[in-house]
C-alpha cells in the first residue's frame, strides 16, 4: 500500500508524528513523509516581533497546492494539533475530490482532544489514542479486505455517514514502548513551500527549526490535570495516563545516538516530556550515568512541575549535562491556580525556584511559563503574579503566554460557565496584549526595579476585563533588552537551540564551538559514592513503570 503521511504544524519538530511515522514505515515501507507549515515560527523576525502566530490559515490556492502534492496514494494519513486543524480539514476535503478512492485517516493530538470535531472532516477514520498498535491492526485487516471497524482507538465513518465510535486500547506498557522504533529523523522528507509545492527537506530546514538541537520525548504522562491542558482529556480517556511511562535509559540514549549519526552537529537535546522530574531518582540516575558516558551533550528539560523539583534530582541531572530547565508556574495568584486546578502552592513554586537558582552557575536561566491575559483574573490576581515575579529567586526568564482555550478541555467549560466569550480571548498563544502589566513583566526580567517604583507601577495595573490603555511600542521596546540578555546567555553556554540558522553550525564546523565549551563550560562534580547510592538495586526489572 502506498502511504502519504502528512504533518500539519509550524515546523518540523513534531515528535508524536515522527514516532508514528517510524512505526508506519516499519509495518509498511512504501511511505512518504510530508510537512506542512508556514515555517515562520522560528524565523528571526518572528522572535523579534512575535507578530505571526502558530496557527496560520492557508488560502484556496495553497490548499489546492498542498492537496495536489499529497493526494496520489492509497492511504493519506494526516497528523496535527488543533492550531492547524482548519487547514487539515480543508486539505482533506480537496484530497477527497482529487482522489476519491484514497482512504483518509486523521490522527494526532486534535482527533484525540476533540474527536467530534475531527470526524466531521471528509475522513474515513480518525485515531483517538495511541496510534501504533491500532494502526498495525487496521493495516492487517484492511489489506486482507476484512472488517476493521471494531478496532479500538479508532472512530470510523461509514459510506452512509454513520459513525462508529470505538473505545480505547490499553495504553502501551513500558515494555511495549521499548519495542517501538525511534522517531523517524532526517530521512527522505518533503516540506511545503507556498507557491512552489513540496521540496526535499535539507539541512538548512533543520537548522532553521531546531538550531543545533534534537527534540526528544523520553516519558509520557503527567499526574496533574490542569484545566487548560490536553492532559485533562488524556486522563478522561484513560486514568492510567497519569502514570509516567518511559522506555529504558538505554533506549533513549540509543535514540539520541542514532540522531547524532545523521546530524553530527547536534549540540543539545530538548526533552519535551510533560513531567520529566516526576521520574523517580534511581531511574534518573541510571539515565544520567549512561548519558554522561555515551552522549556527553548538554540537554534541556522542558516539562518541570514545581512539586517535583528536588535537590538530588537537579544535582544528578546537572551532573549529566542538563543546562536548562523550563517550569510551569502559570500564575502568582493562588485563586487563579485553584481555578486552573493546579495543586502547587505558591510557596512550593518559590522553593523550586530557589532550588534551581543554586545551579545557576551550570544552567542557562531557567524559564518559567506564565499565562497572562486571562479574563477571569481580577486586578489583584494580576498584581499577585507581578509580585511573585518580583520576589522569585533570580536568575530566571519567563515564557509569557496569552491564555487561549483549547477546545474540549475543562477550561472551555469553565470559561463558558463564567460567561466568557471565547472569541475575545486571543487567538494566538504567543502575541501578548500590549497591556501595562505585560510591559512590566518584561521590564522585571532584565531589571528588578526599586521597590518604591514597583509599588507605584502596580497602581497602573489593570485586569484583562477592565478598560485600559494599550502600549504596543513599549511592549516591543521592553522585549528587546530581554531578547538580547537571553541571546547572550545562550551564547555564553554555547547553546544554539534558540538561536537558529547557520550561526551555530558554522561555529561547530570550524571547531570554535567545541573550543568555547572546553574553555568556558562548567561541569558539576558529584561524589561517585553518592551517584552509586542513588542508582536502582541491580535486580530491579527494567524497563520500569513509575507511578
Ligand atoms: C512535544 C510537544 C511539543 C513540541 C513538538 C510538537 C509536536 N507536534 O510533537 C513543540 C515544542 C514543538 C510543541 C509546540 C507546541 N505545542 Co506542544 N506538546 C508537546 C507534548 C508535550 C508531547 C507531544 C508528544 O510527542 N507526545 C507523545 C506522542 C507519542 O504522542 P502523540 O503526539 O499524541 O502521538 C501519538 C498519537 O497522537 C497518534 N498519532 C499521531 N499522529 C498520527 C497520525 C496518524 C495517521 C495516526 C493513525 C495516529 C497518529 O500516534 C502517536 C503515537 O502513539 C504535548 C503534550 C502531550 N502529552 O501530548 C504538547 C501539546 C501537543 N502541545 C500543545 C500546544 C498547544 C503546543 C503549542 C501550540 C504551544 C505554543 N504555545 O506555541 C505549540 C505548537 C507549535 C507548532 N509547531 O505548531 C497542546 C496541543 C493541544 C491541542 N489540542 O492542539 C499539547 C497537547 C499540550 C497541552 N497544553 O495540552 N509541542
Ligand atoms: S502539569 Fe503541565 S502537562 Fe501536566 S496537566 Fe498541568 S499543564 Fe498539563
Amino acid at each position: 500500500m502506498k502511504i502519504h503521511m502528512v504533518s500539519f504544524e509550524d515546523g518540523i519538530t513534531a515528535t508524536g508524528y515522527r514516532k508514528m511515522a517510524a512505526f508506519m514505515e516499519r509495518v509498511n515501507p512504501d511511505i512518504q513523509f510530508f510537512y506542512v507549515g508556514t515555517n515562520s515560527y522560528r524565523s528571526f523576525w518572528y522572535s523579534i516581533t512575535r507578530r505571526t502566530g502558530t496557527a496560520v490559515h492557508f488560502g484556496p490556492d495553497q490548499i489546492d497546492e498542498i492537496a495536489q502534492g499529497i493526494a496520489g496514494a492509497d492511504l493519506i494519513a494526516v497528523s496535527c494539533m488543533t492550531g492547524y486543524a482548519d487547514n487539515a480539514r480543508k486539505v482533506i476535503a480537496r484530497v477527497r475530490q482529487l482522489n476519491p478512492e484514497a482512504y483518509i485517516m486523521w490522527g494526532g493530538i486534535h482527533p484525540i482532544i476533540y474527536p467530534e470535531n475531527a470526524i466531521e472532516a471528509d475522513v474515513d477514520a480518525i485515531c483517538v489514542g495511541e496510534g501504533e498498535l491500532a494502526f498495525a491492526e487496521w493495516l492487517e485487516l484492511y489489506v486482507r479486505g476484512e472488517d476493521f471497524t471494531k478496532i479500538q482507538n479508532f472512530w470510523f465513518k461509514q459510506k452512509d455517514g454513520t459513525i462508529i465510535r470505538n473505545g480505547f486500547r490499553p495504553l502501551m506498557s513500558a515494555a511495549e514502548l521499548e519495542t517501538m522504533p525511534f522517531q523517524k529523523y532526517a530521512g527522505e522528507e518533503w516540506i511545503y513551500s507556498p507557491g512552489h509545492g513540496f521540496r526535499r527537506i535539507v539541512l538548512s530546514d533543520y537548522l532553521q527549526n531546531n538550531g543545533l538541537a534534537y527534540q526528544a520525548i523520553w516519558s509520557i504522562g503527567c499526574p496533574l490535570h490542569c484545566t487548560f491542558c490536553g492532559n485533562t482529556v488524556f486522563i478522561a480517556n484513560d486514568p492510567k495516563y497519569k502514570r509516567i511511562r518511559h522506555t529504558s535509559p538505554e533506549y533513549i540514549v540509543n535514540e539520541v545516538k542514532a540522531a547524532m549519526k545523521v546530524h553530527p552537529h547536534l549540540n543539545t537535546v530538548l526533552f519535551h516530556d510533560d513531567s520529566f522530574m516526576a521520574i523517580p531518582l534511581p531511574e534518573l540516575t541510571e539515565f544520567a550515568k549512561r548519558w554522561r558516558e555515551e552522549i556527553g551533550l548538554n540537554f534541556c528539560v522542558y516539562g518541570v512541575i514545581p512539586s517535583y523539583v528536588q535537590q538530588d534530582k537537579l544535582e544528578v541531572l546537572t551532573w549529566a549535562g542538563m543546562n536548562r530547565v523550563r517550569m510551569g508556574v502559570q500564575s502568582g495568584s493562588q485563586r487563579i491556580l485553584d481555578f486552573y486546578r493546579r495543586p502547587t502552592p505558591i510557596a512550593r513554586v518559590e522553593r523550586a525556584a530557589a532550588d534551581l537558582a543554586k545551579f545557576s552557575k551550570y544552567h542557562i536561566n531557567p524559564a518559567y511559563d506564565i499565562i497572562v491575559d486571562n479574563p477571569i483574573e481580577t486586578r489583584q490576581d494580576v498584581i499577585d503574579t507581578l509580585e511573585l515575579i518580583y520576589r522569585l529567586e533570580r536568575p530566571f526568564t519567563l515564557n509569557l503566554f496569552s491564555l487561549r482555550v483549547i477546545p474540549n478541555t475543562v477550561l472551555e467549560k469553565q470559561m463558558k460557565e463564567n460567561g466568557i466569550d471565547l472569541e475575545q480571548i486571543n487567538a494566538n498563544y504567543t502575541s501578548l496584549r500590549p497591556t501595562f502589566s505585560n510591559v512590566l513583566l518584561y521590564v522585571l526580567l532584565v531589571w528588578r526595579i526599586p521597590r518604591k517604583w514597583f509599588d507605584r507601577a502596580l497602581q497602573h495595573v489593570r485586569a484583562f476585563s477592565e478598560p485600559q490603555k494599550m502600549h504596543p511600542i513599549s511592549l516591543f521596546l521592553a522585549r528587546q533588552p530581554w531578547l538580547i540578555k537571553q541571546g547572550l546567555r545562550h551564547l555564553r553556554f554555547g547553546e544554539f537551540s534558540v538561536i537558529t540558522g547557520y550561526s551555530g553550525y558554522i561555529l561547530w564546523k570550524t571547531g570554535l564551538l567545541g573550543l568555547w565549551k572546553k574553555l568556558f563550560g562548567r561541569k558539576l562534580k558529584v561524589d561517585a559514592a553518592k551517584i552509586e547510592s542513588w542508582l536502582p538495586p541491580i535486580d530491579r526489572p527494567s524497563p520500569s513503570e513509575a507511578s
